[in-house]
């Protein structure tokens, strides 16, 4: 069966537009193909630069087992960071307007900022690395355009991952001055500890999740640009952000990252 890609991009973004819940994509077309579900992704995310956005970079989710476990997903996902969703730190906190999401959820997030172009076949761990200009913590706001933020693997892929709105902090490190596998992350939320864990709950190493999606991209014809955030996924389970909830990452060598509802 051939699918529409176009209409179902327009489905999506009428979702995130509209701040509205859709029926999964799977509930029509039951054997969405994961190469379907990315031209999907691909068709919403020229209808969202073709109305004047632009690319900041692009990130991995599911790589760790905390949120393949939450989300009942049990593969790595990839998708965009565009420039509109990338937070301003206001006085060193990030405010995020409730009213621009449906059910927003917070992630920790090791954020890598390339200093060159990237992209597959053949990128190892030692390549992402050498492509690096540092290393910095985030809090990605992830929020699913699906009912009850329940979805399968081709529909997490259409629907952009969940990517919603991403905080970077301040304090990034060059990439070969940590060790990104014993580096800690801990999730406070409104001061309670919800998660911790290091960079090697994500594939082993962040810098593999990095190779990774290079080598995805490129087997897309495409690459990973020189200035571009990535986030290299969540190593904790996401947590709901309402009005007034604060939340903070605090990592071991790259200083803390905090949000707050409003
Ligand atoms: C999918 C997005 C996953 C991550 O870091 O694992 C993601 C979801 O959980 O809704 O961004
Ligand atoms: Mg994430």
């Amino acid at each position: 069966m051939s699918i529409d890609h176009a209409h179902w991009a327009e489905y999506l973004a009428a979702g995130v537009d509209e701040r509205r819940e859709l029926a999964a994509i799977t509930k029509t077309i039951e054997d969405l193909s994961i190469d379907d579900a990315y031209a999907i992704q691909a068709a919403l995310l020229e209808l969202q630069l073709g109305r004047g956005d632009t690319l900041a970079g692009a990130k991995l989710g599911l790589t760790s087992a905390a949120k393949q476990e939450q989300m009942g997903v049990s593969e790595p996902v990839y998708g965009w960071v565009r420039s509109s969703t990338v937070l301003e730190p206001d006085d060193g906190v990030n405010p995020v307007a409730l009213s621009d999401f449906i059910h927003p959820r917070i992630e920790p997030e090791i954020v890598f900022r390339l200093a060159e172009d990237l992209a597959g076949p053949g990128v190892t761990a030692g390549d992402a690395l050498d492509a690096t200009a540092e290393v910095i913590g985030g809090i990605e706001v992830i929020d699913s355009r699906y009912e009850a933020f329940s979805f399968t693997l081709p529909d997490v892929v259409a629907d952009n991952t969940s990517a919603a709105a991403v905080a970077i902090g301040t304090d990034g490190v060059g990439p070969r001055e940590v060790d990104l596998t014993t580096l800690g992350c801990v999730l406070e939320v409104d001061g309670e500890i919800t998660g911790t864990a290091t960079g090697a709950a994500l594939l082993g190493s962040p810098a593999e999740c990095l190779a990774m999606l290079a080598n995805h991209v490129g087997k897309h014809g495409q690459k990973l640009e020189a200035g571009w955030i990535i986030m290299a996924g969540a190593a904790t389970d996401a947590k709901p952000l309402a009005v007034g909830t604060t939340a903070a990452a605090r990592y071991s060598s790259l200083g803390s990252v905090r949000v707050v509802g409003v």
